[in-house]
C-alpha cells in the first residue's frame, strides 16, 4: 500500500489515519518489525531532517553542493534550450534551483512531492528565485505513476529527471532499478536523468554520517515513534528504545533500528506489541554503490551513463544519464 504519509495532520482525517495504522500494523507485525522510512518526514521530522543536513558528520549535502555547483553548466550542455526539469521528492527544491539557474531558459519546473506544505514551500522558493520559470507542481507519491502536467512542448524539448541527495540509495537495488525505468518512460526517448549517488566507503565514515554527535540523527529516528504517539495515540516510551546505525557490509548499506532497551509491550488502538530486550525496529536502509555497478542498474533500466563526478573526499557523485 503506497500511503500519503507526509500531507500535515490537517490535510488527512480518519482515513489517512486508518491508513497509517495498516502501514504499522503491518510493519511490527512482522518477524522483523520495520517500520517505512516515508514516516520520518512528519513537520518535526521534515525539520530534524534539515538539521541533519547541517552536522559536519552528514557529507552528503555540502559534497552534492559543491559538485553542483561545479557540474551545473556542463549539465545544462546536455539539457539544452528550453529543457524541463522534473523532480520527484522535491522537498525544498534548494538544489533544483543551482541546477535551474545554469540551465538555458528551462520551459518549466516540474517538483512532485507528496507533502503539500513540503510543495508549496518549493514553489514559492523557484518562484522568488525566477520569476519568469514556469513552476506545474505536481503533488503525488513519486513511486506511484503520475502523469506530467500539459506544457508547450517543443519537438527539441528535453526532459530532464533529477534526484539529488541519495534519495535513490533509500530504495533497495531491485526498487531503484524500477523507479528508474519509470522515469525512463516519463522522460521520453531523448530524456536525461541526473542523480546523486552516496558511495560505497569505509564505515569509519558512514556509521558516524547516521550516528552523528549532536544526536540529531537520533531525534530524527525516535520522533517516528513521537509521531504514532501523537497521530495513532500509541504509547511508546521514548526512553525505553535507543537510536542504532550500523553499516552491513554485506548488503552494501546504512542500515538504522530502534532498539528496545528492555522488554516492553506497547498499544496502538486496540493492537498490542512486545518487544523482547535488545529487539529492533527496522527504520531505513541507505544503499551505497560503487560506480561501476551503479553504471550496470542503471543500464538495466534503459539508461546510459554520460558524466560521473566525484567529490573531492571521493565520497558522493554526481551522475548524468541518458535515454
Ligand atoms: C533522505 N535520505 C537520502 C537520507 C539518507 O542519507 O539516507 C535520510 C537520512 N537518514 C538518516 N540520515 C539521513
Amino acid at each position: 500500500m503506497a500511503l500519503d504519509h507526509r500531507k500535515p495532520r490537517a490535510d488527512t482525517g480518519a482515513v489517512m489515519d486508518a491508513e497509517l495504522l495498516g502501514v504499522v500494523v503491518d510493519g511490527l507485525s512482522a518477524a522483523q518489525k520495520w517500520l517505512p522510512p516515508k514516516l520520518f518526514y512528519d513537520e518535526i521530522g521534515s525539520r530534524l531532517f534539515e538539521r541533519i543536513c547541517e552536522q559536519p558528520e552528514y557529507y552528503i549535502p555540502a559534497a552534492e553542493r559543491w559538485l553542483l555547483k561545479a557540474h551545473a553548466n556542463a549539465l545544462a550542455q546536455y539539457g539544452g534550450p528550453a529543457c524541463v526539469l522534473i523532480e520527484p521528492g522535491a522537498g525544498s527544491a534548494e538544489k533544483s534551483l543551482l541546477l535551474l539557474q545554469a540551465l538555458d531558459q528551462p520551459l518549466a519546473y516540474v517538483p512532485v512531492e507528496i507533502s503539500s506544505t513540503a510543495l508549496a514551500g518549493s514553489v514559492a522558493r523557484v518562484r522568488a528565485a525566477m520569476p519568469d520559470l514556469q513552476v506545474q507542481p505536481l503533488c503525488a507519491d513519486f513511486t506511484r505513476a503520475f502523469q506530467l502536467p500539459k506544457l508547450d512542448w517543443r519537438p527539441w524539448t528535453r526532459r530532464i529527471v533529477f534526484m539529488p541527495g541519495s534519495t535513490i540509495g533509500n530504495f533497495a537495488p531491485h526498487e531503484a532499478r524500477s523507479l528508474m525505468a519509470d522515469w525512463r518512460r516519463l522522460a521520453g526517448p531523448r530524456g536525461l536523468l541526473v542523480l546523486g549517488v552516496d558511495l560505497l566507503k569505509p564505515r569509519e565514515v558512514l556509521e558516524p554520517a547516521y550516528d552523528d554527535a549532536a544526536g540529531v540523527t537520533a531525534a530524527f529516528n525516535l520522533n517516528l515513534l513521537a509521531r504514532l504517539n501523537r497521530e495513532l495515540q500509541a504509547d511508546f516510551d521514548l526512553d525505553a528504545f535507543a537510536h542504532r546505525a550500523w553499516f552491513n557490509q554485506a548488503e552494501r548499506r546504512v542500515e538504522m533500528h530502534l532498539v528496545s532497551r528492555r522488554a516492553q509491550q506497547v498499544r496502538i488502538g486496540t493492537h498490542s506489541f512486545s518487544w523482547t530486550r535488545g529487539e529492533t525496529i527496522h527504520t531505513e536502509n541507505s544503499y551505497k554503490y560503487t560506480p561501476a555497478d551503479f553504471a550496470v542498474l542503471a543500464l538495466d533500466a534503459g539508461w546510459f551513463r554520460r558524466e560521473l563526478w566525484v567529490d573531492p573526499h571521493g565520497r558522493f557523485s554526481l551522475q548524468c544519464f541518458e535515454a
